[in-house]
């Protein structure tokens, strides 16, 4: 049977992206036959990528995982499995852990494959069991979300992306929205045609450096001596905005005093770059002292990442570019409300061990773990230091991974759950790129005996005698349940037709020049930052790593895939082969010309790309995007280590030295 009538609904994507994109499904027989966008919000305004559009053929690729598999330990072979086979070995490995030793033998561990705010339903089965090890921490924007927090207050806000059209100058920084954030590109692309100005700051050549774009391409990871020297410059200059920073920011005169102990020649050294071309940013923003600074997630996955954003997200407040129309920091929107699930009880789980550092704590720090849960995640892609962290996976007893794929994770996996994707679930969505509260809907029966998460721990909980009320059924009365309690005015039906956005919404943000800080203004200087043991200003410290080899590697995200995500689609002919971007003198040294076959190699580990030589990245460094599998052998985290950021606990990918090698 059908789960809805066929039809055309209105959904969004559930993917970790700016995007956010509403969509519009079309229902067959119980099947996905085609997405299109679907203009009921006002920041993808029907637009959506090309992974969107492969949900029909996603959902139903011949690769899906559509039952449980069994390893074999013998014959290392997975063999399918019913679902009441599954629950029995779980069951009897859950209760094996608790009666042996604890449930603290047990670590789960959550990546954002899927985005949904159900995705705290785990802790209504997890908390009864008995408090498991967790991770902490993030592979993602928290060094530089902590850095937008202590200086701006929370949440964090942007203007709408739309607002850019009224920008004059945009300057987008270690960010790649042509790329990430395809509804800010659109309208990046229009103002430019309308006549703004574009400086893109970024080591390599990237998407977004569109034709008349200005390039400023410093050396990995020294982003913030580039913001000091322009933060100088500006102050030097006279160009600030003094009437703001007295009213609205806290701490100019001890970081102008600050500014002194660097000199340019330092700076100048360090970045790569000419003074000629810091000098033609603080121009650019002398003649255009409101301008729109887009801050990306590139520049802060350094150990000084954290450092970096603050450095970079106060300038516009030097300008008092910040609660007005064509200015303002985008970095992300979280302006929607908070959605607390009120069933689910306090989270007991021990937090215990670094998500980036997790090849090098999970042995060292708990070495009782014997078994893993892991679900929307594929770490031994997208985590760092891969190889060390498939030796220490490999000595636990049992692994269980709930997937849509056949990823470098399950491959370690002892038993393999098959998950429910896209259109066969229900969740609300409220995440970075915009401001709305969506609604998944379900639409259509999951795949053959693919299950949502809350479906699996429901089940497993009504097997162990787990009280019920803790893991409710999803569905249309609890989801309003759930609005209802959290004091949000909408309910499905409603959110079934479009987003919910809260009526204090501001599409400029800041207009009220209200900043969430300890101290009420814009926090140049940040008592917080010392309870981190971090300069209360925004400062330098080199994240260059500590070895020998000569490279600097670091890698970015890519149109056809969401991180390790829709490599099986072969959305693009162009991009179809992991290749790596070399200088063309660090290639003649090494005798490597374009579309030669390399390795690229340190200590960590290796992977075998292809080549493209030219100037399309920095002499001295090489690039590559990340989420290629080992399918590929270009698992780009097997050369990197785990390192932490300076603040927010982020994973710093891009300190990493490699050699590169025909
Ligand atoms: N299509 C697509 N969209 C996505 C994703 C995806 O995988 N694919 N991932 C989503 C997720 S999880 C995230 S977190 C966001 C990330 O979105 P973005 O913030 O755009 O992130 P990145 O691609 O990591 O990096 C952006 C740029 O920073 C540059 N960069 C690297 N190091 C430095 C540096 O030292 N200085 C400067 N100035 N630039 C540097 C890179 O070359 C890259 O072009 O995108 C989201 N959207
Ligand atoms: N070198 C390097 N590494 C990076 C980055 C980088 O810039 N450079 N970027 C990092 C960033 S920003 C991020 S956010 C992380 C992302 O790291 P992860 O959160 O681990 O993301 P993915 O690699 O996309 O893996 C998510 C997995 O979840 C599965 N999945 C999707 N939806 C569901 C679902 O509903 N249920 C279940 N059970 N599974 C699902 C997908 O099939 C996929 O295998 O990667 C990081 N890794
Ligand atoms: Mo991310």
């Amino acid at each position: 049977m059908s789960y809805k009538k066929d039809g055309s609904y209105q959904t969004v994507c559930p993917r970790d992206c700016f995007g956010v994109c509403s969509l519009n499904v079309t229902v067959e027989n119980d099947k996905v036959i085609k997405v299109k966008g679907n203009d009921s919000n006002n920041n993808s305004q029907g637009y959506f990528c090309l992974k969107g559009a492969s949900y029909p053929k996603r959902l139903y690729h011949e690769k899906r995982l559509r039952k449980p598999l069994l390893r074999d330990k013998e014959t290392n072979t997975l063999h399918e499995i019913s679902w009441d086979e599954a629950y029995e070995v779980i069951i009897e490995k859950l209760d094996y852990y608790k009666k042996k030793q604890s449930t603290e033998s047990v670590m789960y561990v959550s990546g954002w494959g899927h985005t949904g705010i159900f995705n705290g339903y785990k802790n209504g089965f997890w908390s009864q069991y008995g408090p498991v090890i967790t991770t902490y921490g993030s592979l993602c924007m928290a060094a530089g979300s902590t850095a937008v927090k202590y200086s701006y207050g929370s949440p964090i806000k942007h203007n709408h992306n739309s607002d850019l059209l009224n920008s004059k100058l945009v300057i987008v920084w270690g960010a790649n929205p042509a790329n990430t954030n395809i509804h800010r590109m659109r309208y990046i692309k229009t103002a430019v045609k309308t006549g703004a100005e574009l400086i893109v700051i970024d080591p390599r050549v990237s998407e977004t450096m569109i034709a008349g774009s200005v390039r400023i391409h410093p050396i990995p990871g020294t982003d913030a001596l580039l913001a000091i020297g322009i933060a100088k410059l500006l102050i030097e200059k006279d160009f600030c905005d003094h009437e703001f920073i007295e009213r609205h920011v806290l701490g100019f005169d001890t970081y102008q005093m600050e500014l002194e102990k660097y000199s340019m020649s330092e700076i100048l050294k360090e970045t790569g770059l000419e003074l000629a071309q810091i000098e033609m940013v603080v121009d650019a923003i002398r003649r255009n002292k409101v301008y729109a600074l887009v801050s990306g997630t590139g520049k802060t996955r350094y150990t000084n990442g954290g450092q970096t954003e603050r450095a970079i997200c106060i300038l516009p407040a030097l300008t008092g570019s910040i609660g007005i129309s064509g200015g303002g920091l985008y970095f992300t929107d979280n302006q929607q409300p908070k959605v607390i699930l009120p069933f689910v009880p306090t989270d007991k789980m021990k937090a215990k061990i670094h998500v980036g550092k997790f090849a090098e704590e999970l042995k060292r720090q708990t070495p009782d773990i014997k078994m893993l849960w892991i679900e929307k995640a594929n770490p031994l892609t997208s985590s760092p230091d891969v190889n060390q962290m498939r030796a220490v996976m490999k000595q636990l007893e049992f692994i269980v991974v709930v997937e849509h794929f056949l990823t470098d994770t399950t491959k370690l996996a002892d038993l393999i759950l098959p998950a429910a994707m896209f259109s066969e679930k229900d969740d609300l969505i409220a995440v970075y790129g915009d401001s709305y509260i969506h609604l998944l809907q379900k639409l259509t029966e999951p795949l053959e005996s693919c299950k949502s998460e809350p479906e699996i721990y429901r089940a497993l909980g009504q097997k162990m005698g787990f009280d019920l009320k803790h893991l409710p059924l999803i569905n249309e009365s609890l989801i309003d349940d759930v609005l209802n309690h959290n004091d949000i005015k909408t309910t499905y039906k409603t959110l079934s037709k479009a987003p919910y956005l809260e009526d204090t919404y501001s599409e400029i943000a800041y207009a009220d020049y209200k900043f969430n800080t300890p101290s009420g203004k814009i926090e140049i200087y940040s008592e917080r930052m010392k309870v981190l043991n971090q300069n209360p200003l925004p400062a330098y410290v080199s994240s260059k790593e500590n070895t020998t080899y000569p490279l600097q590697l670091f890698s970015s995200h890519a149109a056809e895939r969401l991180n390790s995500q829709f490599t099986e689609m072969k959305l693009s002919k162009r991009n179809s082969k992991p290749t790596v971007q070399i200088h063309t003198a660090d290639a003649e040294t090494r005798h490597i010309k374009d579309g030669d076959l390399v390795k690229i190699y340190n200590d960590r580990g290796e992977i075998k790309v292809l080549c493209q030589v030219g100037e399309d990245v920095l002499k001295g460094c090489i690039h590559l995007s990340e989420g290629w599998g080992d399918d590929y052998h270009a698992s780009v985290n097997k050369l990197i280590k785990g390192r932490s950021t300076d603040i927010g606990d982020g994973t710093a990918f891009h300190n990493c030295l490699v050699e590169v090698k025909k």
